[in-house]
C-alpha cells in the first residue's frame, strides 16, 4: 500500500469531519465560531487524529467509530496552541504558516476560542455521535468504553499532562534546567496527549490489556522523540517548511535537547526512541502503516 497516500486520504477524512463539528452558523457570536474554525482547519499535520484512529484500527476496531474522539483530541490540541501563542505565553504571530489566531482576531477572541475549543472537545466525545453536522457511529462502542478514553483524554490534558507541562515550560524559562526536568517538561506538555490519543484508540477498539501497554509504551518513546525531533527543528528547519520562524526557543531562554544533546545527539536519540517504538508495534497484527508513520513522525521536516 502507499502509505503516503493513505495518510493524506486519513487527514483528508478528519478535515471533513472537522469543518462539520463547528459549522459556521449566522448567529450573534458568529466571530467566535469563525475564530475557532480558523484555527481548528488552517491544516495541521493531524498527528494525534490519526493516531488515535490508526490505533483503533490496529487493535481490530473500525476507526469510524473513533472519528468523534479524533476530532475531539484535535480540537484540544488547537486550543492549546492558540493559547500557547498568546502574548502572555509564547507571543508568537505565525502558525502553520498564517498569522496566528490573537492576531487576527485579537486576544479577547483568541482566549475564548481556545477555551470554546476545549469544551467543545468534551461535548463532541460524550456526545452520541451527532455533533454539529456530522454524524459518526461511536454508538457501537460501549458507554463504559467511551468513558474510559474520555477520562483518559480529560487527564492527559490537564494538571497532571500537557497543561501542567506547559506551566513547567513558563517556570523553566531562563533557568539552567538539567535533563531530567527537560524531560519531565516534554512528557507532560508533549508526550500525555500523544499517549492519550494512542490508548484511547485502543480503549475504542475493545483491546486486549497488552495492547493498551504496548500501545502506551509506544507513545512514550514516539512522544519524546516528536519532542527531539521539534527542538531539531526549532534550531535547524526550513522556516518556509516550518510555518513559523525557527530559533525561538533559545531566543525565549529555553533549554531545548539540542543543548542537551547536541544536533548529532539528538539525531541519535530520534533514531533509537523511534526504534524503540517500532519494536511496541509487534503487538499489533496490522501494523503497516503505523511503522511507517513512525519514521514519517522521526523524519518530518515540519
Ligand atoms: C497553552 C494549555 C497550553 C498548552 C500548550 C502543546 C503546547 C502546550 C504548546 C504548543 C507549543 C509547542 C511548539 C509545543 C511543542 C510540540 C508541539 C505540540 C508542536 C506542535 O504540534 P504538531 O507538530 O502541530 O503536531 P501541527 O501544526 O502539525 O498540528
Amino acid at each position: 500500500m502507499d502509505f503516503e497516500e493513505y495518510y493524506s486520504q486519513r487527514v483528508k477524512w478528519i478535515n471533513e469531519a472537522l469543518d462539520m463539528c463547528i459549522p459556521q452558523r449566522s448567529i450573534p457570536q458568529k466571530t467566535l465560531i469563525e475564530s475557532m474554525r480558523y484555527s481548528l482547519l488552517s491544516g495541521g499535520k493531524r498527528i494525534r487524529s490519526v493516531l488515535l484512529t490508526e490505533f483503533c484500527k490496529a487493535a481490530g476496531g473500525d476507526p469510524e467509530n473513533a472519528l468523534s474522539f479524533a476530532c475531539a483530541i484535535e480540537m484540544i490540541h488547537t486550543y492549546s496552541l492558540i493559547h500557547d501563542d498568546l502574548p502572555c505565553m509564547d507571543d508568537d504571530d505565525l502558525r502553520r504558516g498564517r498569522p496566528t489566531n490573537h492576531i487576527v482576531f485579537g486576544e479577547a477572541a483568541a482566549v475564548l476560542a481556545g477555551d470554546a475549543l476545549l469544551n467543545a472537545a468534551f461535548e463532541t466525545m460524550l456526545s452520541d455521535g451527532c455533533v454539529g453536522d456530522l454524524k459518526t457511529s461511536v454508538k457501537a462502542v460501549p458507554v463504559d468504553l467511551r468513558l474510559e478514553a474520555c477520562r483518559l483524554i480529560a487527564e492527559a490534558s490537564g494538571a497532571y499532562g500537557m497543561i501542567g507541562g506547559q506551566m513547567l515550560d513558563i517556570e523553566n524559562e531562563n533557568r539552567q534546567v538539567g535533563a531530567e526536568l527537560v524531560e519531565k517538561t516534554h512528557r507532560l506538555k508533549t508526550g500525555a496527549l500523544i499517549s492519550a490519543a494512542c490508548v484511547s484508540g485502543c480503549i475504542l477498539a475493545g483491546a486486549r490489556q497488552e495492547q493498551r501497554m504496548a500501545a502506551q509504551r509506544y507513545a512514550e518513546a514516539l512522544g519524546l522523540s516528536f519532542q527531539i525531533k521539534d527542538d531539531l527543528l526549532d534550531r535547524i528547519g526550513d522556516e518556509k517548511a516550518l510555518g513559523k520562524p525557527v530559533g525561538s526557543d533559545a531566543g525565549r531562554g529555553k533549554i531545548t535537547y539540542v543543548d542537551i544533546y547536541g544536533i548529532s545527539g539528538c539525531e541519535r536519540k530520534i533514531a533509537e526512541l523511534s526504534m524503540m517504538a517500532k519494536s511496541c508495534l509487534s503487538e499489533f497484527e496490522d501494523n503497516g502503516f503505523l511503522m511507517w508513520f513512525t519514521d514519517y513522525i522521526s523524519t518530518r521536516k515540519h
